[in-house]
């Protein structure tokens, strides 16, 4: 009895030992090697999606269940060798009524959360900001839609250099190859933001997995999506429409920040934009007038 019990414990820290990276997986957005599931992301959508993909896997396994366990036993159990008899009816309108209606709420049961779902994946209202989103052959353009910041976002310099040296890229060397670009889009997070996604030359398709959507960018065409990401993180995508040989180079990084650091962050692009603008400006800004600047806005929360 003990030395079954010692087995027991034996297993079990063995299966805890394989389980545990498996259960630290579940928690990154990032796919892992030897992942086996879908992950869940950082947003509601993903978490719905994720959810929607749970109900119909176990209803699946309950089904492979049944069926083929029906199947193996039938085919054990009533065996030619043990004289087996087949029967000779056709029809049984009882058995055809149940394994049609069985399905059939089957079927509802599954629809009806994942309709709910759908919906709510593309119910953009009440968004607090909206990105507008461009494919081009082959880079993204993004402009934060009445901030007047915009810019490009391509594939980092890097990665460009290793793929067209024909050196064999490394995982030490570039973790993220082909996976960087150089101007990341920064969102901050726990904010309804709104997408609008269109292309300048061919269909692109914008696709974040971590944010639990992909949406097609296509020319003449305005496409919405909404996200409202959960955690800090660097999420990583790719392009998911063949938009032209160079359709693997034009990779997405979503850099989620908090309100704050996106509030500092929009601050500072707008005037960048702004020195870009009016190359005047940062003469008259530069030469006294920003330094003094900062101690005039405190000046009267003192007195
Ligand atoms: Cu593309």
């Amino acid at each position: 009895m003990s030395q079954a019990n010692g087995w027991w414990k034996r297993w079990l820290a063995a299966v805890a030992l394989v389980a545990a990276p498996a259960l630290a997986w579940a928690q990154a957005a990032d796919p892992h090697r030897w992942q086996l599931n879908m992950g869940r992301g950082v947003t509601a959508t993903s978490q719905n999606a994720y959810e929607a993909h749970m109900v119909a896997l176990v209803v699946c396994i309950g089904i492979g269940l049944v069926v083929f366990g029906a199947m193996a036993y039938a085919m054990f159990k009533f065996r030619k060798s043990r004289g087996a008899v087949p029967a000779q009816f056709s029809h049984n309108t009882k058995a055809e009524v149940v394994w049609t209606v069985i399905p059939v709420l089957l079927l509802i049961i599954m629809a009806w959360p994942a309709t709910a779902k759908l919906i709510a994946m593309y119910d953009t209202r009440d968004a607090e900001m909206t990105v507008k989103v461009t494919g081009y052959q082959w880079m993204w353009k993004y402009e934060y839609l009445g901030e007047g910041v915009e810019f490009t976002s391509r594939l980092d310099r890097e990665s460009d250099r290793i793929r067209q040296s024909g050196e064999i890229p490394d995982r030490e060397k570039h973790p993220y190859y082909l996976l960087e670009v150089d101007n990341r889009l920064v969102l901050p997070v726990d904010t309804k933001i709104r997408f609008v996604i269109t292309a300048d030359d061919v269909i692109h398709s914008w696709w974040v997995p971590a944010l639990g959507w992909k949406q097609d960018a296509i020319p003449g065409l305005i496409n919405e999506a909404w996200t409202s990401i959960e955690q800090p993180g660097v999420y990583r995508g790719q392009c998911a429409e063949l938009c032209g040989k160079d359709h693997a180079f034009m990779p997405i990084v979503v850099e989620a920040v908090s309100k704050e650091e996106f509030a500092r962050w929009l601050a500072a692009r707008k005037q960048q934009a702004g020195a870009a603008d009016a190359p005047d400006a940062e003469d008259a800004g530069g030469a006294d007038g920003e330094a003094p600047a900062g101690d005039g806005a405190e000046a009267p929360a003192q007195a």
